[in-house]
């Protein structure tokens, strides 16, 4: 089943349908948004220049970093008592990227997962256990209001209490589960180890995204839960979850065009590249009323395509995500920046400004790790006083990043030095 028929235009329908929309957009942001009225005037572009689809390119980008600049309300395209609700991209109490929504926005959210969740073959006779976090994350939140709008039944557990997953997917008979990718290697581990035979379960369907996975990690999970596995994007920035997804063909992720317009741009010479060329994906929201993004820069790495699909949508298809262009990484669903790690470790004294960030899984959930030099005096202090400041970098750090690092003190000097850029993150998942 095809949820929307926007999802079946022809090119000609969809970008007729695009440019009105954009110029629509654009107007609404030079009117109502102070960043872009004033990046506009800078550049001396007005909406009137937007008369055929490729205009766009005459637009600045946005990033995350103009995001922030505006926490928290500065972005909103509208007035502020209209947004009903709201969702933070990671638990930084630094300055996080906000997403607001007014009522026709989270109808919107729940159009685009509905979209989706069809795609998956999920539909009102399916129950949809969704472990993904409910609160500022979008991923609760959004897969939640998709599968009220399909009529499915929500089981909305949320994160965590990993056996009684296990006890509630028996029980209620769960036909799709939604999960990101390690956690869903988690509970299938958990699941056999409790002696739970998977392939008498009701299961047809799995969602799963929100961070990096490989084709291998996609094969285990269908192994385990005996269910096809399909792939969600989305970003907070944008919506949340529902930007694309893959349908019964596995093969790329559609993008509801009509609502999110994709470019791939050279992220260096910041050029549109044509079909099928690997660059950054960009993305404008057609529209969103609450927080209307032009031309945001997701940092995603992919590429596009526009061949219609076996299974009959027309529109573009991205592929997998294959990395990033900046130094965030996932661990555990948050998103963090080195950045951040650096600005809490500021605050500590007899530390050296030296560290590495090691993220393993070893279990099949994430941990991490830091490493940092301790000053002279404190490596040849007292035990107690270094665990004092184990203690509290780990506390400065979960400040910053909302999550608990492993913290190791290593003797001065003992860490690599670079004379190029420092290599702060080492990822031994290997998830890509
Ligand atoms: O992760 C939204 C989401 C929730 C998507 C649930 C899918 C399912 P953020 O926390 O803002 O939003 O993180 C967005 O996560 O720019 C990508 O780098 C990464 N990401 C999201 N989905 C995928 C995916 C949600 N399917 C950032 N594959 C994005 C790889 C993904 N990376």
């Amino acid at each position: 089943m095809i949820w929307a028929k926007e999802e079946c235009l022809s090119r000609e329908e969809l970008e007729e349908l695009q440019l009105k929309k954009l110029q629509k957009v654009v107007k609404r942001v030079y009117e109502n948004v102070h960043y872009y009225n004033k990046k506009y005037t800078e550049l001396g572009i007005f909406p009137e220049d937007i008369q055929r689809l490729e205009d766009i390119q005459k637009l600045p980008f946005t990033t995350k970093d103009d995001l922030r600049e505006a926490y928290p309300f500065n972005i909103f395209a509208i007035n502020p008592k209209k947004i009903i609700e709201v969702h933070s991209s990671s638990r930084t109490t630094g300055k996080p990227v906000v997403s607001g929504y007014t009522k026709k926005d989270l109808d919107l959210w729940g159009e685009v997962v509905a979209r989706c969740l069809t795609m998956m073959g999920i539909d009102e006779n399916d129950i949809v256990q969704n472990t993904h976090g409910y609160g500022l994350f979008t991923g609760g939140f959004g897969i939640h209001y998709g599968a009220h709008k399909i009529g499915a039944t929500v089981i909305p557990i949320s994160t965590g209490q990993s056996r009684r997953q296990i006890e509630i997917m028996e029980d209620f008979k769960t036909s799709v589960f939604i999960f990101t990718p390690s956690y869903g290697m988690y509970l299938g581990e958990l699941a056999i180890e409790e002696g739970i035979n998977l392939e008498d379960m009701n299961l047809k369907a799995i969602g799963f995204g929100a961070e990096m996975w490989t084709e291998e990690m996609r094969d285990k999970i269908e192994k385990v839960f005996h269910a096809p596995a399909y792939n969600i994007y989305g970003l907070t920035e944008i919506i949340g979850p529902g930007v694309g997804s893959e349908c019964e063909a596995q093969n790329g992720l559609h993008i509801s065009e009509d609502i999110f317009y994709p470019e791939i741009v050279d992220s260096k010479t910041e050029k549109v590249l044509s079909e099928n060329k690997e660059g950054e994906l960009i993305i404008t929201n057609l529209e969103r009323e609450g927080m209307a993004i032009v031309r945001f820069r997701t940092k995603d790495i992919t590429s596009i395509s526009y061949k219609p699909c076996s299974c009959g949508r027309t529109t573009a298809r991205i592929s997998k995500i294959k990395g990033r262009t900046d130094d965030m990484i996932k661990v555990k669903g948050v998103s963090i920046f080195p950045s951040q790690v650096e600005k809490a470790l500021l605050k500590v004294n007899s530390i050296e400004p030296h560290y590495q960030i090691i993220v393993r899984r070893p279990n099949l959930m994430d941990e991490v790790e830091i490493k940092v030099e301790a000053s002279n005096e404190l490596f040849f202090d007292e035990i107690k006083e270094m665990v004092r400041i184990k203690k509290v970098i780990g506390d400065y750090i979960e400040n910053e990043t909302g999550l608990r690092f492993n913290v190791t003190l290593v003797e001065p000097k003992s860490l690599p030095r670079s004379e190029m850029k420092a290599k702060r993150v080492i990822d031994e998942r290997k998830l890509h």
